[in-house]
């Protein structure tokens, strides 16, 4: 049995129940079976072994009011995946979905997204199975302050440092980071994601869906093709979701259509943004209401947004959002490109049949990696007690996703899967934090 399929049957073996993690291990241990075949050094040090088994994973109990006077109590989480390049980072969850495994797919997959960004961070996330759907702000801040106060012991500028995902935005961040300094006293970058008035980085909020959008283009040039004119289907109405919208409109496609949880809108004289962000960001209300300001676009609760024939398919949404199904259908109208904003939004199943077609697919750890990359950013201006331009950040940020882009298609060649961007972007990624880990011994 070669070293790679060992490994995955050993995570399988290892981690029972935790499937969502059981998937991310499996698809890249996959892919790295030329890298490690080419590099015995790898099997000998236990480098997928030690790569596979978290540095550590606190859990704790999270007490709050609500407000009604009632206790409450949450689970907490906090994965530290791998440090080989630099402190853990990754963002954290609040969904009443969150368990172990999912947090550690999560984790997981951030060691090869953070490596691929070529800045110096690694692997970590975080987060909880408490609600923020239909809390008052003040629940949600008892919620955030008691998170922190158990969180704060193993987070630091210079250790880990957490960022917004699904759950969490500036809203969440903000009590956050209240409370680490009023525990710690410490005035440092300890999140990322933070308000412009006390240490965030412009561009951080557009980041993601920016950088799917900016990899997206660099992939579809690379086969003569562009975003101008093409009809794009956005899943989701979050923050990944409203800004892949934003540039990919503004680079000249048209997005028909966007959902939620609960449904989905079609717009065939192209998405109103303004009035998604209006019900999304300000609101914080169902997508149901965009009908309210468009009244030609459809909401629909029944069949899929996947449904909507399209040129270019962007799940923003979550993991496993995209089945085989659902492949068949948009590949049946004509789909010639999938870009990953969310993490994992494809089954394997749907992603083997978009490569087995030669539909242009994008794995999320390739193309949403614009996030954590400018939270990098944000990093390095916390630092350096400066903070940058919309347009610096903003064109590093282009850069990186150039670069992450074509170093994926450059590790595929060179290890006989060329044009295979799912098998480039977790050997690349691998590399780096592999070759770390040989020079730092067994530890
Ligand atoms: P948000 O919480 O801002 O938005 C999530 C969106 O997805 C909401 O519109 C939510 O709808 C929708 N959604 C969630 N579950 C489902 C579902 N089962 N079916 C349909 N829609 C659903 O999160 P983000 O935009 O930040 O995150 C989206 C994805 O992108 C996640 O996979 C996240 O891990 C990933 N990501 C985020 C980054 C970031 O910087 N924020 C960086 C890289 C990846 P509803 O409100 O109804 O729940
Ligand atoms: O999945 C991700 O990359 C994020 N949620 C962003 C993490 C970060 O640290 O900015």
């Amino acid at each position: 049995m070669s070293y790679t399929s060992e490994m995955i049957d050993r995570v399988v073996a290892k981690n029972p129940g935790e499937k969502e993690f059981h998937q991310a291990a499996r698809e890249v241990l996959e892919s790295l079976a030329p890298v490690v075949e080419a590099n015995p050094a790898y099997q000998k040090m236990g480098v997928l072994e030690r790569l596979t088994e978290p540095d550590r994973a606190v859990l704790f109990r999270v007490p709050w009011v609500d407000d009604s006077g009632k206790v409450q109590v949450n689970k907490g989480y906090r994965v530290q995946f791998n440090n080989a390049i630099g402190p853990y980072k990754g963002g954290l969850r609040l969904h009443p979905s969150v368990n172990l495994g999912i947090i550690k797919f999560l984790g997981f997959e951030q060691i090869f997204k953070n490596s691929l960004t070529g800045l110096p961070i690694g692997g970590g996330k975080g987060g909880s199975d408490f609600d923020p759907k239909g809390k008052s702000d003040r629940e949600v801040m008892a919620f955030c302050q008691s998170f922190m106060t158990e969180l704060y012991k193993y987070i630091g500028a210079d250790v880990d440092v957490p960022a917004g995902d699904i759950g969490v935005g500036a809203r969440e961040i903000g009590f956050l980071y209240g409370q680490y300094k009023r525990i710690t006293g410490l005035y440092e970058g300890v999140l990322t994601g933070k308000g412009l008035t006390y240490g965030g980085s412009l561009a951080r909020t557009q980041a993601t869906g920016y950088g799917l959008v900016y990899f997206m283009d660099e992939y579809l040039r690379a086969h003569g093709m562009s975003f101008e004119g093409k009809r794009v289907v956005v899943s989701g109405a979050g923050n990944v979701a409203i800004y892949a919208c934003e540039k990919a409109t503004q680079m000249g496609a048209k997005v028909v259509a966007m959902c939620d949880s609960t449904g989905w809108v079609y717009d065939e004289e192209g998405i109103d943004l303004a009035a998604v962000k209006q019900i999304k960001e300000v609101e914080r209300k169902r997508i149901a209401e965009y009908v309210n300001y468009r009244p030609k676009a459809e909401y629909h609760t029944d069949g899929a947004i996947w449904d909507v024939p399209c040129d270019i398919a962007l799940p923003c949404a979550t993991q496993n959002e995209l089945h085989l199904e659902h492949a068949e259908t948009l590949i049946k109208n004509g789909v010639v490109a999938v870009g990953e904003g969310a993490n994992m939004p494809s089954t394997p199943e749907a992603v083997h049949l978009f490569q087995s077609k030669g539909i242009l697919f994008a794995p999320g750890k390739a193309s949403n990696a614009g996030g954590v990359a400018t939270s990098a950013l944000e990093m390095s201006q916390n630092s350096q007690r400066l903070s940058w331009t919309f347009e610096e950040v903003d064109q590093k940020l282009h850069g990186i996703m150039v670069n992450i882009y074509r170093n994926a298609a450059a590790a595929a060649e060179k290890y006989g899967v060329a044009g295979n961007i799912v098998a480039g972007a977790n050997i690349a990624g691998f590399t780096k934090v592999a070759d770390a880990m040989l020079a730092q011994g067994v530890v």
